[in-house]
C-alpha cells in the first residue's frame, strides 16, 4: 500500500482550520520560531525492522495480522510511517533476519519512499540453525577462542552487508554476561569481548562509526559484560575513535539518572546514537513518552544542551532510533506514537531559555532553574510539530489519518490475516 499525496493534502485542508488557529496561538509566546520548525523538519528518528511486527514476552506472541513478510515489506511499512509523519526517513536492518538478496532492488525500493539505512545491528545472543558454535555461554566473551572467531567473522559479514546498503555505522549489543557468581572472570571476560571488538573495529570502513550498546541485565542475571555506561565507555575509549556508546532508555537499573549519563557522554564526545522506549521496570520496551513523559524531556534537554555546546548538528551527529516491541498495539501506530513523543519532547528542549538557566544555577536559584525547566515542559508544542508536519507534506494528524485511510485493514487484504513478520 502506498499513501498518496493529495489523500494527506485534502487531509490536511479539512483540518487547515484549527490547525492554523492553534499553531498561532502557540507562536505568539515563543521567538525563534523558524529556527525551532526548520530543526523539527531536519529531525529523523529510525525505525527498527523488528518494531513492524507484534513483539511478544517470553510467555507468548499475540501475533497481528498483516504484519510485513520479508524485507520489502518492511521497507513499505517505514514508508507509510514516513509518508504520514515525515519524520521516519530511515530503517534498522538485523543481520540475519533482514539479510538482501538484492541489494540494488533494495536500496531502490528504500529511495522511492525517501529512506535510509540506519546502523546495522548484528545478532549474537541467539543461536542460528546453521550455526556451528553455540553462543550459549557468551559470544564475543567465550573461553573459546573459535566462538569468539565466530562473532567476529558474523559482526564483519553484517559490516559487508551495511556497505552494500549505503549504512555507515554497526550498533553491537551484547548478551554476553553470567547468571550465577564464580560462573566467569569478569577480567577475562573483558578482555576477550575488548580483543574481539578491536577485530570488528579494525574491519570497519574509514568513515563508519561502531557502537557499543550496553544493558544492565537481561538475559543474564548476575552481570553482563556491557552492563552500563562506565563500561561501554570503556570499551569505546579503547577502541578508538570511531568507536561511541549507544544508549538505550531501556537499559538501566530502575531510576538511573539518564540525563546525567547522555551530558557526560556527550561532553566526552563518545555518545553515538540513542534507542527510544518506555519502561516502568526494566526492559519494557513500551511506547516511548507513554511512562515518562517528563524524564524523557529532560534526557532531551540534556542532548540539546549538550550537542549545542559542542556545535554538533541536532539532526545528524547522532543516531536516532526506537527500539521496542510491542505486545498488545498495532506495531505501526504504536511507532507514530512514539515519534510524536520524541518530536514533543526535543521541541520542549529546544524551548527552555538556556540563558536563563545557566543565570539561575549561577546563583544558585533552585526554584527559578525549575521553574524554567518546567515552562519549557508544560507548554503544548503540538502545535509546532504538526507544523514542521505540514511544512514537509506529512498529515497533521498522523494516527488520526492512518486509521481514516484503514491502513492496516489494507495491509491484511494485501498479506493475509495470519502473517507473522520475519525475525522475531
Ligand atoms: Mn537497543
Amino acid at each position: 500500500m502506498q499513501i498518496d499525496k493529495y489523500k494527506i493534502q485534502e487531509f490536511n485542508q479539512g483540518h487547515a482550520q484549527d490547525h492554523k488557529r492553534k499553531f498561532d496561538f502557540a507562536a505568539s509566546s515563543q521567538h525563534n520560531v523558524e529556527g525551532v520548525l526548520q530543526k523539527l523538519v531536519d529531525f529523523q528518528i529510525g525505525i527498527p525492522s523488528w518494531a513492524l511486527g507484534t513483539g511478544g514476552t517470553r510467555f507468548g506472541r499475540f501475533s497481528g495480522s498483516g504484519e510485513p513478510r520479508s524485507l520489502e515489506e518492511k521497507i513499505e511499512d517505514v514508508g507509510l510511517l514516513h509518508a504520514l509523519n515525515q519524520s521516519s526517513g530511515a530503517i534498522s536492518l538485523h543481520i540475519p533476519w533482514d539479510i538482501p538478496n538484492d541489494y540494488k532492488a533494495i536500496k531502490a525500493l528504500a529511495a522511492q519512499h525517501g529512506l535510509k539505512f540506519d546502523a546495522v545491528n548484528s545478532n549474537t545472543f541467539q543461536d542460528q540453525p546453521d550455526q556451528k558454535l553455540s553462543y550459549k555461554f557468551g559470544s564475543m566473551q567465550h573461553v573459546d577462542k573459535a566462538v569468539r572467531r565466530q562473532a567476529v567473522e558474523h559482526n564483519i559479514e553484517v559490516i559487508r552487508h551495511g556497505v552494500e546498503l549505503g549504512s555507515d555505522s554497526l550498533t553491537v549489543w551484547l548478551s554476553d554476561g553470567s547468571s550465577f557468581p564464580g560462573q566467569l572472570n569478569f577480567r577475562d571476560a573483558f578482555e576477550n569481548t575488548l580483543e574481539s571488538l578491536q577485530e570488528v573495529y579494525a574491519a570497519l570502513p574509514d568513515d563508519w562509526k561502531v557502537f557499543v550498546e550496553y544493558k544492565a541485565f537481561e538475559p543474564n542475571f548476575y552481570s553482563m559484560t556491557v552492563g552500563d555506561w562506565g563500561q561501554s565507555l570503556l570499551y569505546a575509549n579503547k577502541l578508538g575513535p570511531k568507536a561511541y556508546t549507544l544508549v538505550d532508555l531501556g537499559h538501566h537499573l530502575p531510576n538511573a539518572n539518564i540525563e546525567q549519563i547522555v551530558s557526560l557522554l556527550l561532553m566526552e564526545g563518545k555518545l553515538g546514537g540513542f534507542h527510544f522506549n518506555d519502561s516502568k521496570y526494566g526492559d519494557d520496551d513500551l511506547t516511548t513518552g507513554s511512562i515518562k513523559p517528563y524524564q524523557l524531556f529532560l534526557i532531551f534537554n540534556s542532548l540539546v544542551d549538550g550537542m549545542d555546546a559542542r556545535g554538533m548538528n541536532h539532526a545528524t551527529s547522532l543516531a536516532w532510533m526506537i527500539d521496542a516491541s510491542h505486545n498488545v498495539k498495532d506495531p505501526l501506530e504504536d511507532l507514530l506514537q512514539s515519534v510524536e513523543a520524541i518530536m514533543i519532547a526535543y521541541t520542549q528542549a529546544l524551548l527552555v531559555d538556556q540563558k536563563a538557566l545557566k543565570e539561575a544555577q549561577q546563583e544558585n536559584d533552585v526554584v527559578r532553574c525549575q521553574e524554567v525547566l518546567q515552562e519549557a515542559y508544560r507548554t503544548d508544542v503540538r502545535p509546532f510539530v504538526a507544523e514542521a508536519r505540514l511544512r514537509s507534506g506529512a498529515a497533521l494528524r498522523p494516527l488520526q489519518l492512518f486509521r481514516e485511510l484503514k491502513v492496516r485493514e489494507n495491509l491484511i487484504n494485501e498479506r493475509g490475516l495470519k502473517t507473522v513478520a520475519t525475525g522475531l
